[in-house]
């Protein structure tokens, strides 16, 4: 069984189209987990309807807690539902529906993760301006020299893993509640020894609805990558 898990919050002009463009594509066993986090615009009733029709479960968290937590609670269901492959999925069409196959088929060939990525040859980002670039770019930078790194793409949020490497790398005791979270699975995985394949993809920007990228959100992700960083530091000495 794959398991796409999307989280929303704020997703109605996206999220109703997105899954009937999932649920078209040649996957067996496919089911799609939306983890909403009682959206004011009424994502999570939208969900609900889509769940009478096609194979879709929803899971209705009290307020908007974050990224991080809500694919934890995606994950544990999904792995209790006896899902193989367990997707990571943006609502917002940055990540493409046609692009699921081919990161499956990397699972399926041993990788533990396959990363949608924007960062190896083929795979590109359209539509950010050049602040939006200059600032991912450089966050990515200094947290793969700081952690050492070696995945391009350390902050794509499309990714497909495989159940076992989840059940390997104790992701529930991850702590990350924002986007930090999906850099925090690249260290953890990295350093387990674990094989991550990047995937060429292109991403283009979202269309409708507001991103919901924060101020905390990013505090938080430079805090968790120094804490990493002194963790990795104190290790080697020891
Ligand atoms: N359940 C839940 N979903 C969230 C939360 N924050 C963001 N999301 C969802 O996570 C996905 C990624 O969020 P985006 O706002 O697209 O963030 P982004 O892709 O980094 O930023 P953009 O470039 O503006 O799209 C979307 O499906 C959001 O609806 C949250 O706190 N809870
Ligand atoms: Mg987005």
């Amino acid at each position: 069984m794959v398991y796409i898990v999307i989280p929303t919050y704020n997703e109605k002009e996206n999220i109703e189209k997105l899954v009937r463009e999932i649920c078209k594509q040649p996957i067996r066993g496919l089911r799609v987990l939306i983890v909403d986090d009682n959206s004011p615009d009424g994502t999570g009733k939208i969900a609900d309807k889509l769940s009478l029709e096609l194979p879709v479960d929803v899971l209705h968290r009290e307020k908007k807690q974050g990224l991080g937590v809500a694919y934890r609670a995606g994950f544990k269901y999904a792995l209790q539902k006896g899902a193989d492959f367990i997707f990571e999925m943006d609502a917002d069409f940055s990540h493409q529906p046609q692009d699921l196959s081919r990161l499956l088929l990397e699972c399926q060939n041993g990788a533990a993760l396959a990363i949608g990525s924007r960062k190896v040859k083929g795979g590109k980002i359209i539509g950010w301006n050049f602040k939006r670039k200059l600032y991912s770019n450089g966050a990515m930078w200094l947290a793969k020299i700081l952690l050492g790194l070696k995945t391009r793409d350390i902050t794509a949020g499309f990714r497909c893993f495989r159940a076992e490497t989840l059940k390997k790398i104790d992701y529930e005791n991850i702590q990350s509640n924002g986007y930090a979270f999906q850099v925090e699975m690249v260290y953890r995985l990295e350093k387990a020894g674990l094989k991550i394949t990047e995937v060429p993809v292109v991403f283009p920007d979202r269309e409708f609805g507001k991103s919901k990228l924060n101020r905390k959100d990013i505090i938080e992700f430079f805090r968790k990558v120094f804490k990493l960083f002194l963790y990795r530091i104190c290790k080697n000495k020891v």
